[in-house]
């Protein structure tokens, strides 16, 4: 029986979308960039054969608390730019397989490609997202422009760092009350780098890779997006704000703790005076 393209998938037109958006912004330049959707078997089956395996790639970590998932991801050296006139080059479907050591192609990487070279970042903080919250499907990495400056010119604290984004849009807080997590800079592509995302992902939506780029995670692509859009349109209004001589006047603690009360969200304790 033959099934309908994997390109009119919804999951496919998502991932198309949200690699064009973050491309048009300037935030993944060259292969900069990736995306890791998670998908349920009822959302994949009407599209793909499921016995159909085209290739089965080895990962370098255990995924085992991954097995049987699926996954649509961006490709190892893929430009985003390019995901939209060739989803089928840029993009992978992916079932992790038994014994959680590779995984199997279902669709996709048609000219060779292999799956995104963060993988390693992506499951562990997959894995670490839904021990905190069973609706989470979404890991996304870009190099925000601002945000990355940001980490140049500011102290790498966590609170400070929340702190700052929090105050340049009345919005930052609403969005992010779980603020934002700081890994050391470490090496892309590393178990290491993986592993230090994923505990930070065990307390925040968001992580900053320092001199690299964001994470973001949550239950859909909007989520996520909005996430990261929105920390980034902070940190844009910061530079400016810097560059214009400095703030004269801010968003002060109580009138954050105001806007957190009401619109109902929990601002990280301790962040707030
Ligand atoms: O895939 O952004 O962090 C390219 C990257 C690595
Ligand atoms: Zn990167």
């Amino acid at each position: 029986m033959s099934k309908i393209s994997v390109i009119d998938s919804p999951w496919t037109q998502e991932m198309i979308e949200v690699t064009s958006n973050l491309y048009r912004l300037g935030w993944d330049e060259r292969n900069g960039g990736n995306v890791s959707y998670l998908l349920r078997e009822e959302e994949v089956s009407p599209y793909v054969d499921l016995a159909n395996v085209t290739r089965t790639i080895a990962i370098p970590f255990d995924a085992a608390s991954l097995v049987g998932k699926y996954f649509i991801v961006t490709g190892s050296g893929k430009y985003f730019k390019n995901v939209a006139k060739a989803p089928a080059d840029n993009l992978g479907l992916i079932r992790v397989t038994a014994d959680g050591s590779a995984v199997e192609l279902l669709w996709g990487f048609e000219d060779g490609g292999v799956p995104t070279s963060e993988l390693p970042s992506h499951f562990m903080s997959h894995i670490s997202r839904l021990t905190v919250d069973p609706e989470h499907r979404v890991i996304m990495h870009t190099h925000a422009t601002h945000l990355i400056a940001m980490s140049f010119t500011q102290e790498l604290d966590e609170r400070s760092f929340t702190r700052k984004i929090w105050q340049m849009c009345s919005e930052s807080l609403v969005v992010m009350p779980d603020g934002i997590g700081i890994i050391p800079w470490l090496v892309p592509g590393t178990l290491e780098i993986g592993k230090a995302t994923a505990e930070k992902f065990k307390e925040t939506r968001l992580v900053l890779w320092p001199h690299h780029g964001m994470y973001g995670s949550g239950k859909d692509m909007d989520e996520v997006f909005g996430l990261i859009e929105t920390a980034e349109k902070s940190a844009e209004i910061y530079t400016y704000v810097q560059a214009q001589g400095g703030a004269k006047q801010t968003i002060t603690d109580s009138e954050l703790v105001a806007l957190a009360a009401s619109f109902q969200v929990v601002p990280k304790v301790g962040y707030l005076e």
